[in-house]
């Protein structure tokens, strides 16, 4: 199976907002498998269909040390439970290589998605899955951590990346 390629920030790709997915077939299947190769071969944690350039609403993580807790996430969404409960973490991006930020997201969300055979699931999500599945939702949004920081900072982290996409021709 071919490795995908991530886009990397501030590629105008990463800011196409995901369609939903309405057929729950192989290709899909296809799709999720393709994903989680590339998030292995990256060393990531989690990998939102947009940051491969294929904009449909589909998520998969991994949050185990060990690599063997594969999860999918298919048209996720998320409500805040309670807007005054924050949690902050050093956030990573595999679309913002070389940067590790810390962010302040909700600390208690209840999320809804389907699985990868089109099951509507509900759940209440507990401490680096919470900031995750946060931050792959963005992604389908077209939203970045590098979104929550202060423009100054924002922009030296584009010219970074900037210089280092140049110097790869
Ligand atoms: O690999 C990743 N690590 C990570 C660490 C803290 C908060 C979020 C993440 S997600 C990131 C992989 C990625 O870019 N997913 O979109
Ligand atoms: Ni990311």
């Amino acid at each position: 199976m071919p490795k995908l390629n991530i886009l990397i920030y501030p590629d105008p790709r990463l800011r196409i907002k995901a369609e939903k997915v309405t057929k729950f077939d192989k290709c899909l299947e296809n799709l999720v498998n393709n994903m989680f190769e590339t998030m292995y071969s990256a060393d990531g944690i989690g990998l939102a269909a947009t940051q491969v350039d294929i904009h449909k609403q589909v998520v998969v993580m991994d949050l185990s040390e060990e690599r063997n807790s594969p999860k999918v996430f298919i048209n996720p969404q998320f409500t805040v439970k309670d807007d005054k409960s924050l949690y902050s973490c050093t956030e990573g991006c595999l679309s913002i290589p070389g940067f590790h930020e810390e962010i302040s997201r909700p600390e208690k969300i209840i999320v809804n998605y389907q699985d990868i055979n089109g099951k509507f699931i509900t759940e209440e999500p507990e401490g680096l899955l919470t900031v995750c599945y946060q931050h792959e939702v963005d992604h389908l949004n077209g939203k970045l951590f590098v979104d929550y920081l202060s423009p100054l900072k924002r922009s030296r982290i584009k010219k970074k990346l900037e210089i280092e996409r140049k110097k790869e021709f």
